[in-house]
């Protein structure tokens, strides 16, 4: 009799282990596989890997100055980037900007970024505003070498910084993170210096931040600029079109509406920017994840041959133009894998699986998962490797973990 009481006792102790062990490791596995939409620079190397920063004003909170190398850009110059994209949002813009030096005057051998002397001073010189996303972005988010690049040219001033932040920031522009339709909202890092006359747009829910230390030999101390003057250079030498003058509404400063900045780049070698649309609509399209340019873009503008800001130049343009896309390597390491020659024919819409039947409630990462889930597999192809490796996982544990629990119990 005592030892049926003693057998029951043990298997209970079994069952509830199995009960709470159980759906916490696979809880855990889902912790793992949402660490990574949406966006992160690719080339200057960026300070981490990490797409999914909400906070900001960079990927990570602290630089300890030695960890990633500063890369050197050319004052004065054009000097060509490139970004990727691991969960792509249509009409998403993107817009680069340019910190304090944080070495001037900096005894410590290390930063907090999120302080006001770093996050502020990016808003005093944004170095380009109103990026469009490539409407035929459709990374899948665990295979970093499906992450989609793009590519721009920024003008770089006559600045002297020994370690500044080349600063990326992605709005999510879409209704689904929070940006109702034919509304604006303005980034809260602007906002949040805009203290003489307050915005009155409501502030971006979404925001990705990414952060590159860069090193730049010019003339003029940053530290000693009030602001970079970023109009006079975008139309003089950089010629950027998307500014107030061509729609003050549609292009204001660090102001974005709903799915506005929606473009698309080349497929050859540079994944350059080619064409400029309008601001995508319920009429033409309401997928959060996927707008077919076939069926959803109306061009504003084609890109001039011979603009300047998808002029290939400096190193970062090499990345661009000649390397694979690699998962990211710490220590300022750039891809170096040349692509294969001839190059891949241009990706075709109608080969792609629609993911416009995923429903996303608000724009936390996990949420797309937790729906993926739920949608079964009605959902986008890069969703299916989720639910299998899950899947594989939960077999794992009902085979292997379970057998364990009853050996030592029972
Ligand atoms: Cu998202």
């Amino acid at each position: 009799m005592s030892s049926l009481s003693s057998f029951l006792s043990r298997m209970t102790v079994a069952k509830i282990l199995l009960l709470t062990i159980t759906p916490l490791l696979l809880q855990q596995q889902q912790i793992v596989y949402v660490v990574n939409g949406h966006v992160r620079i690719e080339c200057p190397p960026p300070l981490s890997g990490n797409t999914d920063e909400k906070v900001g004003p960079c990927d990570v909170l602290e630089d300890d100055f030695s960890s990633t190398p500063a890369f050197e850009l050319i004052p004065n110059s054009l000097n060509t980037i490139t970004w990727l994209e691991s969960i792509s949002h249509p009409g998403a813009p993107t817009r680069f900007a340019l910190s304090s030096d944080v070495i001037e005057n900096n005894d410590n051998s290390r930063m907090i970024l999120d302080s006001n002397i770093v996050g502020n001073s990016f808003e005093s010189c944004i170095l380009l505003d109103h990026v469009p996303h490539d409407a035929y972005s459709q990374p899948n988010y665990r295979n970093e070498s499906s992450w989609h690049r793009s590519s721009i040219t920024l003008w770089i001033p006559d600045i002297k910084c020994e370690r500044c932040y080349l600063q990326l920031i992605s709005v999510m522009s879409d209704v689904q993170h929070g940006v109702p339709s034919n509304t604006k909202c303005i980034y809260e890092g602007t906002a949040k210096v805009q203290t003489a006359t307050p915005s009155t747009y409501p502030i971006c829910p979404a925001v990705y931040h990414s952060c590159s230390p860069v090193t730049i030999n010019g003339t003029i101390p940053r530290n000693s600029l009030e602001t970079c003057h970023t109009m006079n250079f975008n139309d003089d030498e950089l010629q950027w079109p998307l500014t107030p003058k061509l729609n003050a509404d549609l292009y204001e400063p660090s102001v974005y509406y709903n799915r506005g900045d929606v473009g698309i780049y080349s497929y050859d070698g540079a994944h350059t920017l080619t064409q400029i649309g309008t601001p995508l609509t319920n009429d033409q399209c309401t997928s959060p994840n996927y707008c077919d340019p076939q069926t959803s873009f109306v061009k504003l503008m084609d890109v001039p041959q011979n603009a300047p800001y998808t002029t290939m130049i400096g190193e970062c343009s090499i990345v661009a133009t000649e390397m694979i896309v690699e998962p990211y390597k710490p220590g300022g390491i750039l891809p170096s894998t040349p692509k294969q020659i001839p190059m891949i024919a241009p990706k075709t819409v109608t080969t792609t699986t629609t993911t416009s039947n995923i429903s996303i409630g608000d724009d936390d990462d996990r949420d797309h998962i937790k729906k993926s889930f739920g949608d079964s597999l009605s959902s986008g192809s890069h969703h299916l490797t989720t639910i299998w490796a899950v899947d594989a996982f939960s077999a794992l544990s009902v085979f292997v973990f379970l057998p364990t629990v009853f050996f030592f119990f029972c």
